[in-house]
């Protein structure tokens, strides 16, 4: 075991999901060690207890997580479950940390930021609960980094993870597992797999994009060897460490394949898509896009048809971003809505107390109390179940949901690698606004309010502050604005777009022409060509 002295490096600050930044920042001395070490001294009482490992397999998943493994050893973890390969998605890692009791878990991901040498890397720590770290936990280590001065590390060979078992690194047991059955075997207890088995004998027709990163394997094993979809539903299956040169985000202009396919003629009847880690999740219908915010409102209308959700939920919390679709379930059903800042870590408490069912958010996200963590291919499985259920499309699915509830029109609009000072500049504009805007109008839309979202937790009652820019119309609508926290390089500033239309005859309308005033107004008000310096978004979801 050696101790090595080390000096902090600035930034190295969770965001919204972990810490990412470009590889070559990575790369540097010590840069990775102090990170892992900052987190191993933020915790207490890990010593002996089993710590899960693993990465969305992208450039740098390798070398990283040799190194993580003789720190964890250094530092006296009993045990590490670590994925064969180094692979394990983002809720698979939640599901094992949950299954053998782990102490906490580390993933290494820039989820759906591009892999690469010349791209992005990340790493996240996860809880006992198997979810995120919150926001005391981030912030406890991110102080550690800064008064950092030595780091644990064994010095030993690399250990061999291709093959699965068993091994010894100091005192430490190194389990080599199977990245997927243990993620397998729980979505198996969720759904009705003989029902989806049904729904692909009788000739349904699916392609999955897993956009070469870690999906791949899962999909292949859950979709094609054990539902039986015939070979060729999964796309893109084979974890690439660049993703294929792609941007592994699952949205309509990342995941061009897949919307091509799902546009073209003769379409398959039902289209998803993955992200770099796993967890986030699109979903298509023929020629048919499902938002996310619509996505979870869908899905928990639909509870009652499948096996793990069919006794009912506790509730429902999306991200402040989110559509209020949701809410109008949760209203139906006579069960809480809740609204979270952006990010699953603000999830978690809610579904230990037991408050909460299902969760989502905008960015692709869907999640429910089986994991701490978002999980795109259980949503997957969860709209399979619906689709094999209803024996309906996923068109007339959403088409009749609007029917009843009445439509969320709603759309995301992000300007990318923005002036960080200027995205700033914007925000603080917006601030200056904020008490002159409400009952301020604007055509036919009249303020009602103007805030600054925070959020008190209803558990522990911590508070979390500056959670994006609200602003709310008197029918409902809404526009807000905040800036992101999972980029590495500039900002990148985020629009979000929502309308309420009860009127069944308007729902066929596009979301860009329904918003299409609102989308002016928010122009009028934060002046985003001004102070972006842009004529249009650089990615609309
Ligand atoms: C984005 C999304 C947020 C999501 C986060 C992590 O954060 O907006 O909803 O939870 O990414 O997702 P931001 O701060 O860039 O808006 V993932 O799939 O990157 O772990
Ligand atoms: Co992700």
């Amino acid at each position: 075991m050696k101790t090595i002295s080390t000096t902090s490096f600035q930034g190295q600050k969770p965001g919204t999901s972990g810490l990412r930044k470009k590889v070559k920042v990575f790369q540097q001395p010590h840069y990775l060690e102090n990170f892992v070490q900052s987190i191993f001294n933020s915790l207490e009482g890990f010593q002996g207890q089993t710590l899960v490992l693993g990465g969305d397999g992208r450039y740098y998943n390798k070398t990283a997580i040799q190194t993580i493994l003789k720190m964890a050893t250094a530092n006296g973890f009993g045990r590490v479950l670590v994925g064969q390969h180094g692979l394990l998605s983002t809720p698979a890692v939640s599901a094992i940390i949950r299954k053998y009791s782990a102490f906490g878990g580390i993933i290494l991901s820039a989820s759906h930021n591009p892999g690469g040498p010349h791209e992005d890397f990340g790493i996240k720590y996860n809880i006992s609960n198997g979810g995120p770290a919150p926001e005391n936990v981030t912030e406890a280590i991110y102080q550690h980094t800064l008064s950092i001065q030595e780091y644990h590390i064994v010095d030993a060979p690399d250990v061999d993870l291709s093959r699965l078992g068993n091994l010894t690194l100091g005192q430490t047991q190194i389990q080599v597992i199977d990245s997927v059955a243990d993620y397998a075997d729980l979505m198996e207890t969720l759904f009705d797999f003989d029902q989806i088995r049904q729904l692909f004998k009788s000739g349904f027709t699916m392609r999955f994009d897993a956009m070469h990163a870690i999906t791949g394997p899962y999909a292949r094993i859950i979709l094609e060897e054990t539902l039986g979809a015939p070979a060729g539903t999964v796309i893109n299956g084979t974890p690439l460490e660049d993703f294929g040169g792609g941007h592994p985000d699952p949205n309509l202009t990342y995941a061009h394949e897949l919307v091509k396919l799902m546009y073209g003629d003769a379409a398959p009847q039902f289209g998803a898509a993955a992200d770099g880690d796993g967890d986030r999740n699109m979903i298509l219908g023929t020629r048919f896009f499902v938002t996310p915010s619509d996505s979870l409102a869908i899905l928990a209308a639909n509870a009652h048809l499948i096996p793990d959700y069919k006794t009912g939920l506790a509730g429902i919390a999306r991200s402040m971003p989110t559509s209020a679709a949701a809410d109008r379930v949760a209203e139906a059903m006579g069960i809480d809505c809740y609204e979270t800042p952006t990010g699953w870590k603000f999830f978690g408490n809610l579904l230990d107390a037991g408050k909460v069912t299902l969760c989502g958010e905008e960015s692709f996200g869907t999640g429910s109390n089986h994991v701490r963590e978002k999980d795109g291919l259980w949503a997957v499985l969860f709209w399979l179940n619906i689709l094999a259920a209803r024996s309906q499309s996923v068109e007339t699915i959403v088409r009749e949901h609007w029917a009843k509830y009445g439509r969320n029109f709603y759309s995301r609009h992000d300007y990318e690698g923005v002036d960080s000072q200027r995205a700033n500049d914007l925000i603080q504009n917006l601030h200056h606004q904020m008490t002159d805007l409400p009952n301020q109008k604007f055509g036919a839309y009249q303020i009602e309010f103007c805030d600054d979202f925070s959020y008190i937790d209803p558990t522990d009652h911590s508070i979390s502050t500056n959670q994006g820019i609200r602003i709310g119309f008197q029918d409902g609508s809404r526009i807000v604005f905040r800036l992101s926290g999972t980029g590495v390089e500039g900002a990148t500033l985020r629009v979000y777009l929502e309308s309420y239309e009860p009127d069944s005859t308007k729902h066929h309308l596009d979301a860009q022409v329904a918003l299409k005033e609102l989308i002016g107004i928010a122009e009028t008000i934060a002046q985003i060509k001004k102070y972006t310096g842009r004529e249009a978004p650089t990615v609309i979801t």
